[in-house]
């Protein structure tokens, strides 16, 4: 298929007129709209997009799977609070990219996935076009809104809508999708720059209401026992400032959820994080600030819990549908973050009393009590080393380097390094999130290095690394500082699994024995480790971290160390037949 890529500013035959087209409108809309960063694969019909986009000084990174550059653009959302945005060619590209958005729309990410489609009059008659797919109306069920521009004067309005659906409200995937013929469309410049909308406070601030704020503080001061859990909604909000004072002036004992490590330093006083069985089985009142109850939480209910029904919660959340969800929602506070949490503070005045000592000192005692009996594993040295051992080590690093982002995967390797390493500061831990899902490794290191300048340390299951592995070639050639460090115990879970039949088939959870995933990254030029000892571990990462430079550190974990399914056994089909 021929592509028109003529320059916009020429002037047609016989008149003045400037004529710009689809490919600069969908620029200059992004560009005009602070959109600066564009994540994707090139191929028929967005080649030319990229290319102009490059030209135009936006940056294009063009990754080797559409999976990773979708989810660095979801999460480049979470980090910004502007939609990141992944570019993709028709039917199979869209469909590698439409994981991702599935993925930010789950967990609340921003992201608009623009992907280039087939001609819309052979599509619908299904003759058979390149790449022909119904593209709107398989991502529509998968994403917060999905929209489709034919003329290229409604490009600055469909990037507008896109922009609002992403980020107003609850935060989600947004699917564009944007026939190949748009492209090439032209019209007056003029007029094309006058249809361009610069977006007017995208995510407006919703207010909570003032009975919902009393009565929520009504709750909390009944409390005997009260804990705060802080989810990643509250550090997409960005109210850093406004959230610490809060769990501070309350005096409440907090629970981050994983992404929220770091709101408030993992080694705040008030933190129950070391103690976290004991603070959800035994707290009175719950203040949930963007988790939800869902799995994570377990539900709301069962044998977490405790007692059944004797605990009241606090829901402050955007999304009014989210309240009631699990269980009932004694003192729902429906708006965003920072307005809920400002009110709160505000409400709760000069004569508040923080809650009984009895509550925080037991807490407190139960955190020391792990904290204590978990340091000399982490200071273990064996060799090969388990996980204690290894995570120990990139505690320390990050501990010395608060300001790294840290990107993490696996079962064990994601468990363990979630307990393990403690965050200090808001936003700097990317994980899995809401499904758990293996793959975001390369993409989120990826766009985490782009959007923020920062060295990222990206913690892998070999199994997970697995997912994004080919994108190390995208980081080394984009120079980005991001040391991988895969925890490599040959295999899912553990690398010990045989096959029972005595067959030649390896079992299905195990890999090659002893690869070496440092040669990996050394062929594109980056830097390859192999560590054995944690020693050696933290000698590796802190050059990596220190230089900047792509470097992949290939850790030798004892193959025996892991537990099935991490810490999530429990939900196995096969661990409830046991039980049986
Ligand atoms: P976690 O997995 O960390 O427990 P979840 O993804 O389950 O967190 O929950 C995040 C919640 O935060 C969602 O219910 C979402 O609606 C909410 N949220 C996201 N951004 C905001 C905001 N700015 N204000 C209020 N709520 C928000
Ligand atoms: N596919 C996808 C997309 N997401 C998933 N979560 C899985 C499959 C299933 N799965 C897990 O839940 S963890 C995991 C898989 C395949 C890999 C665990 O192995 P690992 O970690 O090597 O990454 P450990 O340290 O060996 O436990
Ligand atoms: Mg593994």
């Amino acid at each position: 298929m021929a592509m028109d890529t003529a320059a916009p500013e020429q002037a047609t035959e016989g008149t003045d007129q400037e004529l710009t087209d689809g490919f600069h409108l969908v620029i200059d809309a992004l560009k005009l709209n602070d959109i600066n960063n564009i994540y994707g694969v090139p191929g028929i019909p967005i080649t030319d997009l990229g290319r102009l986009a490059q030209s135009e000084g936006m940056r294009v990174i063009s990754f080797r799977h559409e999976q990773h550059a979708g989810y660095a653009a979801s999460i480049a959302g979470y980090l910004t609070q502007k939609p990141g945005v992944c570019l993709t060619v028709s039917a199979p590209g869209f469909l590698n990219g439409l994981t991702a958005l599935a993925n930010a729309t789950t967990n609340c990410f921003p992201m608009i996935l623009i992907s280039g489609s087939s001609e819309r009059e052979i599509v619908d008659l299904q003759q058979g076009d390149y790449e022909e797919m119904d593209q709107l109306a398989i991502a529509k069920p998968l994403c917060k809104a999905a929209f489709r521009v034919l003329h290229a004067q409604d490009i600055g309005v469909g990037i507008a809508r896109a922009i609002r659906a992403a980020c107003s409200g609850r935060p989600g995937g947004v699917y564009l999708d944007l026939p190949a013929q748009l492209f090439a469309q032209t019209m007056n410049a003029a007029e094309g720059a006058k249809s361009l909308v610069k977006v007017v406070d995208p995510a407006p601030a919703q207010i909570p209401s003032s009975e919902s704020i009393t009565r929520a503080l009504d709750m909390l001061k009944s409390a005997e026992r009260p804990l705060i859990i802080l989810g990643k909604g509250a550090a997409y909000s960005q109210a850093d400032d406004e959230i610490k004072a809060l769990v501070e002036k309350s005096g409440i004992p907090y629970l981050p959820m994983s992404m929220a490590k770091g709101l408030l330093p993992d080694t705040h006083p008030q933190s129950a994080g070391a103690a976290r069985s004991m603070a959800l089985k035994e707290s009175d009142v719950v203040m949930l600030i963007g988790a939800r109850l869902n799995w994570l939480l377990s539900h709301g209910k069962g044998k977490t819990w405790g007692e059944p029904h004797t605990k009241k919660f606090v829901q402050i959340d955007i999304e009014p549908k989210e309240m009631d969800s699990n269980v009932a929602i004694t003192a729902p506070v429906v708006g965003d973050i920072r307005s809920c949490v400002t009110g709160l503070l505000d409400g709760m005045g000069a004569d508040w009393r923080a809650p009984p000592t009895a509550w925080t000192d037991a807490i407190r005692t139960k955190v020391q009590t792990n904290v204590e009996r978990m340091a000399p594993r982490l200071r273990n040295n064996n060799n090969p080393m388990d996980f204690h051992g290894a995570l120990g080590a990139l505690r320390e690093i990050i501990k010395e380097r608060p300001d790294a982002i840290l990107v993490n995967e696996g079962a064990n390797t994601l468990d363990f390094a979630r307990s393990i390493i403690d965050m200090y500061k808001p936003r700097k831990r990317l994980d899995v999130g809401t499904w758990g899902v293996m793959g975001i490794g390369m993409g989120f290191a990826t766009a985490a290095a782009v959007e923020t300048g920062k060295p990222v340390l990206a913690v892998e299951g070999d199994s997970a690394f697995g997912f994004s592995g080919m994108e190390i070639e995208t980081i080394c050639r984009y120079n980005l500082p991001v040391c991988v460090v895969v925890f490599n115990n040959n295999g899912i879970y553990r690398g010990t699994d045989v096959n029972p039949t005595g067959g030649a088939d390896a079992a299905p959870t195990v890999f090659v024995k002893d690869s070496r995933y440092d040669q990996m990254m050394a062929a594109f030029g980056g830097v390859g480790i192999y560590a054995t000892t944690p020693d050696e571990l933290t000698r590796a990462v802190n050059e990596a971290m220190e230089s900047g430079r792509p470097t992949l550190v290939n850790a030798v974990i004892d193959e025996t160390a892991g537990t099935e399914s991490g810490r999530i056994g429990n939900l196995n089909p096969a661990s409830k037949l046991a039980k049986k």
